[in-house]
């Protein structure tokens, strides 16, 4: 089995379930690690992660996790992790402290006869931003988002930021994302419609231009989506870990199915 799970969020502070958030990935990851080849995690399991250049104490709180997933990977699974949004700011600290392997890039991979593209899914857009193809609204906030990327993948801010005490980082960092949390919360974007839904529209161009793929699996949006293409080819969306706990996973068969995660233990706390 090949499992895929994204967006827990971890240590936000708009959602605020700390341990026992944390607790319930960490028996979801054994629970996939039952019976695994490999496991996914397709970015933003952390609200805010970012490595310093001086020691960050605040990262103990999710030791209990990182103690688990070494385990998995000892064990022979191979634990991939890719990179959001949120969590972009990774120079090789996560992969020392889990032994996962990070990537950076969305990538194409064959598994079990299928083709599967995999990325985190923030700034996949298929066109132009001044395509036709979008409304004016959407053209704002899509402009909006590539500053903003811009902004958080340039090596001299990084660098700079990378010099902070790391409490302050922190505090600025966890701010922004639970700002961004709480925008989520107060005002939910469902899915927008096979039409406006970005990453649908770049899943259909890459099928268009004879790119095929029998799977295209994001995160990022907080959605749950299946959704079958005209060409064959079937797009999905992760969900997330903390409010709907859903996950992928691809049998040897190459059958891709999709799941709630609801242990016996949390059921009272429902
Ligand atoms: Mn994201």
């Amino acid at each position: 089995m090949i499992y895929f799970l994204s967006d827990a969020h971890l240590g936000s502070k708009a959602i605020g379930r700390g341990w026992a958030q944390q607790k319930k990935l960490i028996n979801m990851l054994e629970m996939m690690a039952e019976d695994a080849v490999s496991i996914y995690m397709m970015g933003d399991m952390f609200d805010f992660w970012f490595e310093y250049y001086s020691r960050d104490k605040s990262k103990k709180e999710f030791s209990p996790l990182f103690r688990t997933i070494r385990r998995i990977v000892k064990s022979g699974i191979h634990v991939h992790y890719f990179t959001g949004n949120h969590d972009m700011w990774t120079f090789g600290g996560l992969a020392a402290l889990t032994g996962m392997e990070v990537h950076f890039e969305p990538c194409t991979i064959k598994r079990y006869g299928k083709t599967l593209y995999l990325a985190h899914g923030d700034g996949l857009t298929p066109f132009d931003v001044e395509s036709s193809i979008y409304s004016s609204e959407a053209r704002k906030r899509i402009k909006h988002f590539q500053t903003l990327r811009k902004i958080f993948h340039n090596e001299f801010l990084q660098f700079c930021f990378r010099c902070l005490p790391p409490k302050l980082g922190n505090k600025i960092g966890y701010g922004w994302a639970a700002k961004s949390r709480r925008k989520e919360f107060e005002n939910p974007c469902p899915f927008k419609g096979e039409k406006d839904e970005e990453l649908v529209l770049f899943a259909k161009e890459e099928e268009k231009l004879g790119n095929h793929r029998d799977f295209y699996i994001f995160g990022h949006r907080h959605i749950e989506l299946d959704l079958q293409l005209e060409k064959g080819a079937r797009v999905i969306i992760l969900g997330d870990c903390f409010r709907q706990w859903t996950y992928a996973k691809l049998d040897h068969h190459g059958n891709l199915t999709m799941h709630n995660f609801e242990p016996a233990e949390t059921h009272r706390d429902a």
